[in-house]
């Protein structure tokens, strides 16, 4: 080799060694696999590549999304600086100016049509100092009860019947630990192979280990693929199937009677009402022979252990809250929880689905699960906030029922902070048009997204790379993401650009926050007494224990890895059983001649909820480039579509255009279009604006609707 190549080759090494390294957490699910950024400069290019990172919860795994995420954070669409319209045009601002703006609007609003005509709405993807924040925000800094998050359209049944049945909401009431020496494991409507792709080693470890596991799912996936028995109901119907499983536990004595007595309430009444079904009718109703739901039935109450995990799949229905219940009650009955290897898990979906449902983003709640209608939560809150407690808001309305109040004009400006609500709420075309009835709209984004696109004025937020807070991931393990990846631009955190409105706003007192953990100091004493309790979690002790299970009352506590072990967190210490009068198969929608088929909606592995980010990935949109339809080929043929083509599919309230996808793996009376995509491939511009009367949770599981090929109708 000639000196001056050894030169060359020497120079490269040296090069390629100036490699930064940057730690961060997955901007995406609940799993918030721990990761590291790897920056290297070779010559005058720089090139990133994202590693994961040894942590208790995924030992270092990653899925094909966190290993592209940095391809949106470093995507040239990303928001630089503030933007105002201006005749219709976004034109580029500064921060001041944009203040500025903010403080008059929303000024001009709140004395115009009242305080309450400001809404925010807020994400859980935020960080827990983050939603805590923006809750108080709300309350202190625009003094609006109207404050509410996406977190509503994902996880408020599993919240709802969790709290119901047992008296408080951590998704998971065991660690992840725990699964693989489970006996028998029931997977509900989770598509946890590709939704939570990195959890999937406990499972199988579990089957490894001879667990059985049942599925419960209209299509067969990547997760049912995992499956010993697959009941491949019809959607919409899990209240009667849950139901009939304990119907036949019951009957087959298969109960834990020393468990029901001293720890369950209302295991009678649960009794008696599902001894009312006929199992014929049912079998009917779900589209599950009788035989398979004996073989789960009994399968799941025999085995020493069990747990049941549910997801969206039977939680985003009109009865959501029940379905959860419904599969509640067969752990209780079969006393499954609060012992090793027994329990319950709703799996978490967004990154801090499960802290940004604790702390006060939710219309009415508080810090730490408190009540924004308990009188001694506020005085405790207000105190803390150093307010007037008749100053403190009451409650206000869902995340969709917000949308309404705009259409009624009780609405008039809002503040979105970290969601694309116009492609993940139902009923797409009317949230359109709320959305430009507002007389001021300001996106908090870190790209033009759809709602963006439709702002007054659209405000530059940070990444997961350069934003540090905590997290609460699946398991209910607070963590921390520490970020340091300089702000590109005039781009600011979340946090800061809460603590600047506010501040122009006149309360720059109560939020003069100069770092994450000096908010996370103020929740963690707003937590303090409460159900969800942080007070014992530090910054430090994240970083010494690799994260800390909630609740942690003290400081010398460790976290609570198991819960219920020795009672419930209703004021009896007894659980609730469920009475589900639901009689047989009543799912609100029904086919007719004119919308003939079942819709359901949800997720590919590649993309991420509206897709805002993930879309802008090379890597991960060369895997589902645009919508599709799966439909059965049978059901495809009589309806006249062929394998690729476009297809027109309406319901009641609109229509959309998608790529049709034959495929065996649903059932003849059903498809399924993920939601990840906008325009005329919204999926929810299908789905009905009818919610859930315990937790305001919308249909997105179950919508009729009729299909046709697209080109058809314009000849
Ligand atoms: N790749 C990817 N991963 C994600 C996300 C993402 O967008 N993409 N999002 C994250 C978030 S926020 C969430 S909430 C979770 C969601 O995670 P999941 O809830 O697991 O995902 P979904 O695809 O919405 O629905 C799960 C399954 O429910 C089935 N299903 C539909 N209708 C019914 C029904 O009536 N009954 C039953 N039993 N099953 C039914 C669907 O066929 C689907 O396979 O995933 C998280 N992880
Ligand atoms: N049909 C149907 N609809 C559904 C569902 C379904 O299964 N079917 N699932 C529902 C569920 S479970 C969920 S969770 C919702 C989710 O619904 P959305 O919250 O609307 O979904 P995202 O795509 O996460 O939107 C996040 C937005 O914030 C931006 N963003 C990302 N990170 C940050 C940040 O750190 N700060 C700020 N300020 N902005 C950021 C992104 O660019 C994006 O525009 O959708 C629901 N809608
Ligand atoms: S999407 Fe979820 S499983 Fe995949 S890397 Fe991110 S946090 Fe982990
Ligand atoms: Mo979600």
């Amino acid at each position: 080799m000639t000196e001056l190549m050894l030169k060359y080759f020497r120079t490269k090494q040296q090069e390629a060694q100036s490699e930064r390294v940057y730690e961060s957490q997955c901007p995406f699910c609940s799993m918030q696999c721990k990761m590291q950024l790897l920056e290297q400069q070779v010559v005058s290019r720089t090139s990133y590549k994202t590693v994961g990172k040894d942590n208790p919860t995924t030992q270092g795994r990653l899925c094909v999304k966190g290993m592209n995420a940095h391809q949106h954070a470093f995507h040239r669409d990303r928001l630089m600086q503030p933007l105002l319209k201006r005749n219709g045009e976004f034109v580029p601002i500064s921060w001041s100016e944009a203040l500025e703006k903010i403080k008059t609007h929303f000024t001009d609003i709140q004395e115009e049509d009242g305080l309450d005509a400001l809404s925010v709405y807020g994400s859980a993807s935020l960080t827990n100092e983050e939603a805590y924040l923006l809750g108080k925000f709300a309350r202190v800094g625009l003094k609006t009860k109207h404050i509410d998050y996406n977190g509503r359209l994902c996880m408020s049944s599993a919240a709802t019947g969790a709290n119901q049945s047992f008296g408080v909401d951590r998704g998971f009431t065991n660690s992840l630990q725990e699964i693989p020496r489970t006996r028998c494991i029931m997977l509900a409507g989770t598509n946890i192979a590709e939704c939570q792709p990195t959890i999937m080693p406990y499972f199988e470890q579990a089957k490894e280990n001879g667990a059985y596991i049942i599925a419960i799912d209209p299509r067969e996936t990547a997760t049912t693929d995992i499956a010993d028995l697959h009941l491949k109901n019809k959607p919409g119907t899990d209240v009667v199937l849950a139901s009939a499983l304990l119907k036949i536990i019951i009957e087959e004595d298969l109960i834990d009677k020393e468990f029901i007595n001293n720890r369950v309430q209302g295991f009678e009444e649960a009794a008696h009402e599902v001894s009312l079904l006929d199992l014929e009718e049912c079998a009917f109703a779900t589209g599950v022979p009788k035989d398979q739901l004996y073989q789960a039935a009994i399968t799941f109450g025999q085995e020493e252990s069990g747990m049941i995990f549910t997801a969206r799949g039977i939680e985003q229905q009109l009865d959501g809250t029940e379905a959860v219940r419904s599969f509640i009650n067969i752990l209780l009955a079969t006393g499954k929880i609060g012992r090793p290897y027994s329990g319950f898990g709703a799996v978490t979906g967004q990154g801090n689905g499960q802290g940004a449902r604790e702390h006060g983003q939710k219309s009415d709640q508080l810090p730490g699960y408190r009540s924004i209608e308990n009188e001694a939560d506020r005085k405790y809150i207000a105190h803390l906030w150093e307010v007037e407690e008749k100053e403190l808001p009451r409650k206000g309305v869902s995340a969709y029922e917000m949308f309404e109040e705009i259409d009624r004009g009780k609405i008039t400006g809002m503040l979105v902070m970290c969601s694309n609500p116009l492609i993940s709420n139902p009923n797409a075309n009317f949230i359109k048009k709320s959305l430009q009835k507002l007389k001021f709209l300001v996106a908090v984004d870190m790209f033009l997204s759809e709602t963006a696109e439709l702002a007054d004025l659209v405000l530059p937020a940070s990444s997961y790379l350069e934003d540090q807070g905590t997290m609460t991931n699946v398991e209910g393990r607070v963590t921390l993401r520490e970020a340091s990846y300089p702000l590109p631009g005039k781009v600011k955190h979340d946090w800061q650009i809460i603590c600047e409105i506010a501040s122009v706003m006149g309360k720059s007192d109560q939020f003069s926050y100069q770092s994450p953990e000096e908010i996370f100091n103020e929740l963690r004493i707003a937590s303090r007494g409460a159900r969800a309790d942080y007070y014992g979690i530090t910054y430090e002790k994240i970083r010494k224990d690799e994260g800390v299970l909630w609740p942690c009352p003290e400081l010398e506590h460790n976290g609570t890895a198991r819960l219920f072990e020795e009672e419930f967190a209703h004021q009896d210490g007894k659980a609730r059983m469920a009475v589900l009068n639901k009689g047989i198969g009543t799912p609100k929608e029904k086919t007719s001649d004119a919308f003939p088929l079942f819709l359901t909606t949800g997720r590919v592995m590649s993309h991420y909820l509206t897709g805002e980010q993930t879309r802008k990935s090379p890597s991960l949109a060369a895997r589902h480039i645009e919508s599709f339809m799966e439909v059965h080929p049978d059901t495809a043929e009589k309806y006249n579509l062929k394998d690729q083509m476009l297809v027109r599919v309406t319901s009641e309230h609109g229509g959309i255009i998608v790529r049709c996808r034959r495929s065996k793996n649903i059932r003849k009376d059903t498809v399924f279009v993920p939601f990840h995509w906008g325009g005329d491939q919204n999926v929810n511009r299908l789905v009905s604006g009818e919610l859930d009367p315990f937790c305001r949770m919308p249909g997105f599981k179950l919508t009729t609707v009729k299909v046709e090929p697209a080109l058809a109708r314009s000849v």
